[in-house]
């Protein structure tokens, strides 16, 4: 018995030695606060940590607040965070910290925000960003290493994403030659005619409330199980790693606290093994020993 638990012991430990860096990631949640809408955008804090970290960066020192959506090509993306704008003060660029590492993994489908850069130069995302109104992953894919998707819009969110992209453009000149306006009749452009930002801020909520209702119960379970195995719909993606799964059930498993909606028991939970090797990202690995264990006959 002793020497049993002391094995024991020493498995767990070397597991939490290994998933400690892996499981500490829960993902953040920003409101994009436009003068057209505001809409939620959920952040793949595992599956980019350098990119989100950069964007953090910039929205929380409130680099872009009064920021504008400077660019539209149809039917493709809105594109800002490079530039703000105020009447007295004019066009000012965003100040710009070091380019972050390209992270492209998550493909550029609708809804998916992804970070801008230079032509011919994976590495050189700053602060510019855009939001794909299409598919666009045959073409952003494949193009200069990848352009890293690090967030997704939530819920309908894209209908305001949509609105602003419906807008009237005009040619100002440079980087806005397809610039977005509302109620512009011609002349000066002013604040009132931009698509401003007047913030783009974290959302506080507890990890594990997918429908962000204040508590983390039954109805959080149900959304996590409507979309389990899902890469498009990000309501219940925890770790934000680009998939719903069992790692995500065990985030709201751990933080729980509200009535359950329908009878404990009515819902199965997923095996115990199954979210510990979700949570340490080592499914992947699981799925393979369990198929060369069965090539081998050993399973
Ligand atoms: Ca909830
Ligand atoms: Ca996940």
């Amino acid at each position: 018995m002793v020497r049993s638990r002391s094995a024991a012991v020493t498995i767990t430990l070397v597991t939490l030695s290994l998933c400690a860096p892996l499981r500490a990631a829960v993902s953040t949640v920003v409101r994009f606060n436009s003068v057209v809408g505001t809409w939620d955008v959920r952040l793949y804090n595992t599956a980019t940590p350098l990119t989100v970290a950069n964007f953090l960066s910039y929205a929380n020192s409130g680099r872009y607040n009064d920021s504008f959506i400077h660019r539209r090509a149809t039917g493709f993306v809105i594109q800002g965070g490079g530039y703000t704008f105020t009447n007295s003060g004019g066009v000012v660029n965003i100040p710009e910290d070091p380019p972050v590492l390209n992270e492209f993994g998550i493909s550029n489908l609708r809804g998916t925000i992804a970070m801008a850069k230079l032509g011919g130069d994976p590495n050189s995302a700053t602060s510019e960003w855009f939001f794909s109104l299409a598919d666009n992953s045959a073409n952003l894919d494949f193009q200069n290493g990848g352009f890293t998707v690090f967030g997704r819009v939530l819920g309908t969110g894209m209908t305001t994403v949509d609105a602003i992209a419906a807008l009237p453009i005009v040619n100002a000149g440079g980087a806005f030659n397809t610039l977005p306006v509302r109620n512009f009749t011609g002349g000066v452009i002013m604040d009132e005619n931009l698509v401003n930002f007047n913030s783009i801020a974290v959302q506080a909520f507890t990890p594990g409330d997918y429908n962000f209702d204040g508590a983390v119960n039954t109805l959080d379970y149900n959304i996590w199980k409507a979309d389990y195995g899902s890469t498009t719909k990000a309501e219940a993606d925890g770790n934000g790693d680009g998939v719903v799964n069992a790692a995500d059930y065990a985030i709201w498993r751990d933080n729980r606290t509200g009535a359950a909606v329908v009878a404990a028991g009515a819902v199965p939970e997923p095996g115990t093994m199954t979210i510990l090797l979700a949570a340490c990202g080592l499914a992947g690995w699981a799925a393979r020993r369990t198929a060369a264990h069965k090539k081998a006959g050993l399973e």
